[in-house]
C-alpha cells in the first residue's frame, strides 16, 4: 500500500471542552475507578492504533509518585503542524476538540483506516494538567495544557504552554503525562492492579504489542507481549484446567474494512466460557458477532459430523449449545461505525457483523475441520457434542415427565416426600435424608408443620458410572424437582421456591459423599441460583455421643473428641455414629435437625463446582483418573476442606 501523506487538516472535530467536565458522565461513564482509569485508557487507545497502523510496538506506562500517569509510544508523534482552516497544531487539535455527539466514548471512530481515538481530548478535559510530548522529524517538541480556575469558574484544558520545539532527538513518538483532576475524581488513585489487568487483556488482543507497565509509587512493574494475540489469551483463560485438545485453535480473516479473530478450546467441564470484543472493547453482553460466531460453529461441526458419518442419518443434528459445552473461545472484531445496545451498552447491535462474521468464519472453520491433521481434535468435540446432546435429552424427559406427574397430581407430591403441613415458605425446610431407615426417624423427629422429608432410598444413586442425565431419570431427583417448584434449567424461578433451605442429610462415609456430591452437581447444573442465593445447606450429624449416667454430649468432629472425653470426666462410654440410621427420632431431632441447635453448612457455588468435577470425574470413563481423584478429594471426613468452615445457620 502506498503511504499516504497525512497532515492536521485530516482530523475531524469540533466542540469545546467545558461541555466534558459540565457532564463528565457522558463521556467516561462514571467518574468512580473505572472512570478514573478510563482516562488512561483514552491516551493508551491512541497508541495502540498508532502500533495498530504499523508504526512503532512499544507503550510503556508509568504511575508517577504526584498521582500522574505517563504514557509513551514509539509511533510517528502526533503531527504537529498547523491545521490549515483552525490554524492550530494537529497535536493541539487532538488535545482540544472533542468530536461533535463523542456520547460515552468514541467507540465510533476507531478502524478507519488510522483515524485515531478522539478521547485524548476528555482526558484532558478532565485533568489538571496534560503535558505532551512529540518526537517526530528529528525534534523534539512540548505542549502543555491545563484547567484554571477563572473569575470562579474553571476553564478546561486550555493551553498553558503553546507547542514550541525544545530539542532534537533520533526517536520519533508521543510521550503524554496528565494528573486527573481532583475537582472531578476525588483523591483516587491509578491501581497498579487494575492497569495490569487490563494491559494485559489490550496485550492478549493485539498480537506483537508491548506493554510495559512502571509503578513509581508502589515500586512494581510488569511486562506483556504476546506473539500469539487471542491464542495466548485463551491458553491463559484455561490455565489449570483439563483441555480436551492441546493447543487452541486459531482462525483469522478479513473482508473490506472488517477484521475477526477467533481462537478457542475444550475442557472437560460443562460451562460455556466466551470472550467477545469489538475494536478491543468488552463485549460483555455478547451481540451480532457473537451470533454469528456461534452459528458458524454449529454449521460446520454439524455438517462435519454428517458428512465424516459421526451423524447417522438417523440422528438429529446437534443444537448449538451442545458445541459451547466446555468451550472457551475468544472472538474479536474490528469493524467501523459500531453501534452498542443493551443494559450497558455492552452488546454489538450492527446487524452486518453477524453476516460478515459468518462469512469468514465459516469458510475458515471448513477448512481446518478438513484438515487431516485436526482429525483427533474434531473428534474430541464431536464426542463432547455427544455427551451435552445426550444430558439435554435426559432433562428434558425429566422435565417432561415432572410435567405430568405435576398436572396429574398436584397436592400429593410424588414419592415417598413427608411434606411439611405449613405454607409458610419462609420457614419452611426440606430435608434430603440418605436411607429409608433415617428418613424414617427424620419424619417421626421433624417438626412437621415446617420440615419436610424426602428420605433417599438405601443406595439409589450407588453406580459410580451413572452419567447425569441417569440421575435425573432418578426417581427421587424429579420429587426433589416437583418439590421445590421452581422448575429447572431455563425454567427456573426461584420465586416458585416451596422450602427456604434445602439441607443434605448423608452419612459421613463414601457413599454419603458420593450422594452429596451427586445432589450438588445437580443443583449446580439445574438449580444453580438455589445455591447462590443461599439455600443450599449440608446438615452434620454427630459422630460420637459421649455419655455416662446422666451425662451426653454429641461430638461433632474428630478433632473435638478428647475435649469432650474430659469434660465427661471419670467413667465415659463412647458410642460412635456410622449413620444417621442409628440414630433415634429424638437424637435426630436433637443432635441435627432442631434449628436451635444443629449446625448446618451452607454450601457455596464454589463447593458445587467441586463436587461436579468430582461426580465427572467420578463417573467418568477414565478408571485411573477416576481412583486417583477419590483417594485424593474425597476424605468425606470432619478434616475436609469442605468441612473445615462450617458455621452455624
Ligand atoms: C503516548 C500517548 C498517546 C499517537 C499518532 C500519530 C499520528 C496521529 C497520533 O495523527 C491525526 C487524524 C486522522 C490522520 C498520523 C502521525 C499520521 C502521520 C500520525 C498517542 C491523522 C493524528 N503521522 N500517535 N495521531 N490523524 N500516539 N499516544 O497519542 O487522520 S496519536
Amino acid at each position: 500500500m502506498a503511504e499516504k501523506r497525512y497532515d492536521s487538516k485530516d482530523i475531524v472535530v469540533l466542540e469545546g471542552l467545558d461541555a466534558v467536565r459540565l457532564r463528565p458522565g457522558m463521556y467516561i461513564g462514571t467518574t468512580g475507578v473505572k472512570g478514573f482509569h478510563h482516562l488512561l485508557w483514552e491516551i493508551v487507545d491512541n497508541s495502540i492504533d498508532e502500533i495498530a497502523c504499523g508504526y512503532g510496538d512499544i507503550i510503556t506506562i508509568t504511575l508517577n509518585k504526584d498521582g500522574s500517569a505517563t504514557v509513551e509510544d514509539n509511533g510517528r508523534g502526533i503531527p504537529v503542524d498547523m491545521h490549515p482552516t483552525l490554524h492550530k497544531s494537529g497535536v493541539e487539535v487532538v488535545y482540544t476538540k472533542l468530536h461533535a455527539g463523542g456520547k460515552f466514548s468514541t467507540a465510533n471512530y476507531k478502524y478507519s483506516g488510522g483515524l485515531h481515538g478522539v478521547g485524548a481530548s476528555v482526558t484532558n478535559a478532565l485533568s489538571r494538567w496534560c503535558d505532551v510530548t512529540v518526537y517526530r522529524g528529528g525534534k523534539e517538541y512540548n505542549i502543555r495544557f491545563h484547567s484554571p480556575e477563572v473569575n470562579g469558574k474553571v476553564k478546561s484544558g486550555i493551553v498553558e504552554t503553546p507547542l514550541r520545539e525544545v530539542g532534537t532527538c533520533k526517536k520519533t513518538g508521543t510521550k503524554v503525562t496528565f494528573l486527573p483532576d481532583d475537582r472531578v475524581f476525588g483523591d483516587q488513585k491509578f491501581s497498579f492492579e487494575t492497569v495490569s489487568r487490563k494491559a494485559r487483556e489490550l496485550a492478549f488482543l493485539n498480537k506483537g504489542l508491548k506493554i510495559k507497565i512502571i509503578d513509581n509509587v508502589d515500586k512494581n512493574q510488569v511486562f506483556y507481549h504476546y506473539e500469539g494475540g487471542i491464542a495466548d489469551f485463551v491458553s491463559y483463560l484455561v490455565e489449570g484446567k483439563n483441555t480436551l485438545i492441546k493447543e487452541p485453535i486459531y482462525l483469522t480473516g478479513e473482508s473490506e474494512n472488517f477484521a475477526v479473530e477467533v481462537a478457542f478450546t475444550y475442557t472437560d467441564s460443562y460451562t460455556e466460557n466466551s470472550f467477545s470484543y469489538v475494536n478491543n472493547i468488552p463485549t460483555t453482553e455478547g451481540g451480532t458477532h457473537e451470533t454469528g460466531m456461534k452459528s458458524a460453529f454449529t454449521k460446520v461441526f454439524n455438517d462435519y459430523a454428517r458428512s465424516s458419518g459421526f451423524l447417522k442419518d438417523k440422528d438429529q443434528n446437534f443444537l448449538g449449545e451442545d458445541f459451547r459445552e466446555g468451550l472457551t473461545v475468544v472472538l474479536t472484531v474490528k469493524m467501523n461505525n459500531i453501534q452498542f445496545e443493551g443494559q450497558t451498552k455492552t452488546k454489538l447491535g450492527n446487524p452486518e457483523a453477524r453476516t460478515k462474521v459468518e462469512a469468514i468464519v465459516i469458510p475458515k472453520l471448513q477448512e481446518i475441520v478438513n484438515d487431516k491433521k485436526n482429525a483427533s481434535k474434531i473428534e474430541v468435540i464431536l464426542n463432547k457434542a455427544k455427551g451435552a446432546a445426550k444430558v439435554r435429552e435426559a432433562a428434558k424427559r425429566a422435565k417432561d415427565l415432572t410435567r405430568a406427574k405435576n398436572s396429574a397430581d398436584n397436592f400429593n407430591l410424588v414419592g415417598k416426600l413427608a411434606a411439611s403441613t405449613s405454607r409458610n415458605r419462609e420457614k419452611s425446610e426440606m430435608f434430603i435424608v440418605e436411607g429409608d431407615s433415617a428418613g424414617g426417624s427424620a419424619k417421626q423427629g421433624r417438626d412437621r408443620a415446617f420440615q419436610a422429608i424426602l428420605p433417599l432410598r438405601g443406595k439409589p444413586l450407588n453406580a459410580e458410572k451413572k452419567r447425569i442425565d441417569q440421575v435425573l431419570a432418578n426417581e427421587e431427583i424429579r420429587t426433589i424437582i416437583s418439590a421445590l417448584e421452581t422448575g429447572i434449567g431455563e425454567d427456573f424461578k426461584l420465586d416458585n421456591l416451596r422450602y427456604n433451605k434445602v439441607i443434605i442429610l448423608s452419612d459421613a462415609d463414601q457413599d454419603g459423599a458420593h450422594i452429596r456430591a451427586i445432589l450438588l452437581t445437580f443443583f449446580f447444573r439445574y438449580m444453580k441460583e438455589l445455591i447462590t442465593d443461599g439455600h443450599v445447606f449440608i446438615g452434620l450429624p454427630p459422630l460420637y455421643k459421649v455419655y455416662k449416667k446422666d451425662y451426653v454430649e454429641y461430638v461433632y468432629s474428630d478433632n473435638e473428641l478428647p475435649q469432650a472425653i474430659s469434660r465427661a470426666g471419670r467413667g465415659y462410654l463412647i458410642q460412635r455414629y456410622k449413620g444417621l440410621g442409628e440414630m433415634n427420632p429424638e437424637q435426630l431431632w436433637e443432635t441435627t435437625m432442631d434449628p436451635e441447635k444443629r449446625t448446618l453448612v451452607q454450601v457455596t457455588i464454589e463447593d458445587a463446582a467441586e463436587a461436579e468435577k468430582m461426580v465427572s470425574t467420578w463417573m467418568g470413563d477414565d478408571i485411573d483418573a477416576r481412583k486417583e481423584y477419590i483417594s485424593k478429594h474425597a476424605n468425606f471426613d470432619r478434616e475436609d476442606s469442605f468441612m473445615q468452615n462450617y458455621k452455624n445457620v
